[in-house]
């Protein structure tokens, strides 16, 4: 991964956040983090998902924190070196809604 990561500032998460939460994502509380729920229909479809984004997520070495049970996939994004949100949470957001939009 090129650069170090930044915390999001003031101006970019007003910028980047309201685009994620129009499709569900929400800030934690108590942590600078995102939060989403995916529901599929099945566990094929759920594990399918998580494959292609833990696939994507080791190229950007950038990692999703995540439960799974049969059909849900619960999913926290966070960037570890800089203690909170980052640009790559956002772009990481975005390639999730991709896959979960083919998944469904
Ligand atoms: N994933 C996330 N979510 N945040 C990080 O800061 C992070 C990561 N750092 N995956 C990477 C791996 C780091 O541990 C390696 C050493 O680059």
């Amino acid at each position: 991964m090129a650069g170090k990561a930044h915390r999001l500032s003031a101006e970019e998460r007003d910028q980047l956040l309201p685009n994620l939460r129009a499709v569900g994502w929400n800030e934690l509380e108590g942590r600078d983090a995102i939060f989403k729920q995916f529901h599929f229909k099945d566990f094929n479809r759920a594990f399918g998902f998580m494959t292609r984004v833990a696939l994507q997520a080791e190229k950007l070495d950038h990692h999703p924190e995540w439960f799974n049970v049969y059909n849900k996939v619960h999913i926290t994004l966070s960037t570890h070196e800089c203690a909170g949100l980052s640009e790559r949470d956002v772009n990481l957001a975005s390639f999730i809604e991709q896959v979960a939009v083919s998944m469904a």
